[in-house]
């Protein structure tokens, strides 16, 4: 009940806060006999790491995995598996004035309310800091998910603020930028815009899509496990997530019928507007899924808010913060769509094999 854990067969709990000594995660359910090491994980892991680039935070973390248990001579053991990683780089001063403010925008306001007390330090467990170790499992679920079933999982920034990105799209080009972007030709102006915006104090918003290719057909549980439907709770947990499109997405909403459905011949779907997904059941075809993610709310811009005690105050919030949380979110995404990919493997084969 109280929802730090994800996934049916396939379970992960994370814990952790921003500030507090380290953060970590158990995966429960992995299969027996995956090769694993600290380092492939690592690797994932820095991937979405702060302080890689000028736009994002300034926090460097070493993000040293740790394995505790679960793996033996480099391969899980089907036990759980406990991961860990020591935060190095908090530097907690920094909140001591928003220690009795609200954030606008932050979950800041609805933590207190809900539990009367909260880690002001870094946002806490609120904190962007926890989908470290998403980022962390979904690594062992992209290899497991790879070697099974030779399943890719890409995403990519599709959106930053008012700049498209992905209307060219050169795949091999995605991790050499620092905002994930597909379109090397995009990336001078992502510089400029995310260097104005640094220096305006103002932070603004993303798209990132995903897809997964090579997916088996059959994967989802109707009515309630739909693939989409845990897809789309997958992305929406993520901080600062705020919208999700599966396929089409909305735009299905001026389509006609006649042109939304995919037209199947012996070669094939002739389009994909459903994103792989019909009736919440996996077709074979590629699973696409937008987020779109809310610009950052903490700000140096100040504003009006209210401290603990209702009080009218003004909020400055100091520290290292990212302009644009979404330049960091690919990974997550990914990782995200991998976890519930690999759990709903894990599932079709626990009833239909
Ligand atoms: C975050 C605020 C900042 C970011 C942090 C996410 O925290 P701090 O003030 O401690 O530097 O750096 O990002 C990470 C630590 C991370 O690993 O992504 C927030 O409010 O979400």
């Amino acid at each position: 009940m109280s929802f730090n854990s994800f996934g049916h067969v396939l379970r992960i709990s994370t814990f952790g806060e921003s500030h507090g000594p380290a953060i970590g995660c158990v995966i429960d359910g992995c299969p027996p006999g995956l090769e694993i090491t600290a380092e492939e994980i690592r690797a994932e892991v820095l991937r979405r790491a702060s302080g890689k680039s000028r736009h994002t935070s300034q926090r460097r973390e070493k993000e040293d995995v740790q394995i505790l248990s679960g793996v033996f001579e480099n391969r899980t053991t089907g036990t759980p598996i406990a991961l860990l990683i020591e935060n190095t780089d908090a530097r907690s001063k920094d909140y001591d004035e928003i220690k009795r403010q609200f954030r606008p925008g932050h979950a800041d306001y609805t933590y207190w309310k809900k539990y009367g007390i909260r880690d002001y330090r870094g946002g806490g467990r609120s904190s962007a800091r926890e989908t470290t170790m998403r980022v962390a499992a979904g690594a062992l679920a992209r290899k497991w998910l790879q070697q099974k079933f030779s399943i890719e999982i890409k995403g990519w920034l599709a959106q930053l603020g008012p700049i498209r990105t992905d209307e060219i799209m050169e795949w091999d080009t995605i991790d050499d930028n620092p905002f994930f972007c597909p379109d090397p030709g995009k990336v001078a102006e992502l510089e400029t815009y995310m260097d104005s915006l640094r220096k305006s104090g103002d932070s603004t918003g993303a798209r990132v899509n995903v897809v997964a290719r090579n997916v088996p057909a059959g994967l989802g549980a109707p009515v309630y496990g739909k693939l989409d439907a845990e897809l789309a709770a997958a992305m929406m947990s993520i901080n600062a997530a705020k919208g999700v499109e599966i396929g089409a997405g909305f735009e299905s909403v001026a389509q006609m019928g006649t042109e939304h459905r995919d037209e199947m011949t012996p070669a094939g779907f002739l389009s994909n507007h459903a994103g792989g997904i019909l009736g919440g059941i996996s077709s074979g075809q590629d699973i696409l899924v937008s987020t779109a993610f809310k610009p950052t709310s903490s700000l140096r811009i100040p504003c009006r808010g209210l401290d603990i005690d209702g009080n009218e105050v003004e909020i400055v919030t100091k520290g290292r913060h990212d302009p644009c949380v979404g330049i960091r979110a690919t990974p997550i995404v990914e990782a995200m769509m991998a976890l519930v990919i690999m759990d709903h493997v894990l599932l079709h084969r626990a009833q239909n094999s």
